[in-house]
């Protein structure tokens, strides 16, 4: 495929059957600040190597659809922050187009990722519908991919700056199961409880992937959301952090911010306000995302050899 350009590792990853974890780009450019973002990202790959699997860190650069970036090319990624395009399904064909450099959200790396054969992704969190979404329609595209394309998500769940019940209602209708690891209860990305339930609990990186190995056998096309906990040490008290949400959501409100530039708003003011903290326990549950999904990776190859 012209438009796909692995690094040789994973070339060599993937035609082998190796655990291979995907990992996207806007967290680094749109998700972070320089110089935590660069480094993050290269500790999750550390991370993944760690626990025996081979990280593939996506993005679109000069014309092509890249999946295993150099130090270099995520520095670029890191410094260059929001100028970077933020790059959904609908933008690829103008990014690619065009040769310019677009990070990748979890809707698109998931594209990315299921045509170079990933089947496993780590992140922070995922996007979902809005707060006020039955006037304003915001409901992010990571929701329609994960109806669709064949990859399991590592995330720690979804931000209170969305409608989590609806988030939630609207996975249901889309056919995409929520897969509780260790916990009955949908984590809110900073705190381990949101108020919401998963659809299962599952204990251990086996069976994860043998529900993956179910669901894909039976042709029951999409994603899976693997939701997973902040650790207990680095969650965050929830009446501070749902305060700081409220502000940051009032703030946008009021500032008429819409379409793709509200969650990367939303995510640097909570950061500015905390001032700091918030991005400690980002950094730890990106962290641990990575822990599993490389887990989950390798129980999931040898399911599959
Ligand atoms: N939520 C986070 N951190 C992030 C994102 C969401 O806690 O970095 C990023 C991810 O790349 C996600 C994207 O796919 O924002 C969703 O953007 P939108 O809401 O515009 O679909
Ligand atoms: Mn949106």
């Amino acid at each position: 495929m012209g438009y796909l350009e692995l690094s040789k590792e994973l070339q060599e990853a993937i035609s082998g059957g190796k655990p291979v974890v995907a990992l996207e780009s806007t967290i680094i450019s749109h998700g972070m600040p320089f110089p935590q973002n660069v480094e993050t990202a290269l500790r999750v790959e550390k991370e993944v190597r760690k626990y025996g699997a081979i990280p593939a860190t996506i993005c679109l650069m000069d014309g092509k659809m890249k999946a295993g970036l150099s130090v270099d090319e995520i520095e670029r990624l890191g410094k260059e922050g929001r100028k970077v395009l933020k790059v959904s399904r609908r933008d690829f064909p103008y990014v690619l187009s065009k040769r310019l450099l677009g990070a990748t959200t979890v809707a698109s790396t998931m594209i990315i990722a299921e045509k170079a054969g990933i089947s496993i992704f780590a992140t922070g969190g995922i996007g979902g519908v809005h707060r006020g979404a039955e006037s304003s329609m915001d409901i992010s595209a990571d929701l329609e991919e994960l109806a669709r394309t064949n990859v399991a998500v590592v995330s720690a769940g979804v931000k209170s700056i969305l409608d989590i019940g609806l988030t939630l209602e609207y996975l249901e209708t889309k056919g995409v199961p929520v897969v509780g690891v260790g916990t009955d209860e949908f984590p809110a990305f900073y705190t381990r409880k949101s108020g919401f339930g998963v659809d299962c609990r599952l204990d251990s990186p086996r069976e994860i992937a043998a529900l993956l190995q179910a669901k894909w056998a039976c042709d029951l096309q999409g994603g899976v959301i693997i939701a997973n906990p902040i650790p207990e040490s680095f969650s965050m008290e929830v009446s501070y952090i749902d305060s700081l949400i409220e502000k940051a959501v009032n703030e946008a409100e009021s500032l008429g911010i819409k379409g793709k530039e509200i969650t990367p708003f939303l995510l640097g003011k909570i950061k500015e306000l905390s001032g700091g903290s918030s991005l400690d326990a980002n950094i730890q549950l990106v962290l641990n995302n990575a822990k599993v999904a490389a887990q989950v990776a390798i129980e999931f190859s040898a399911l599959n050899r």
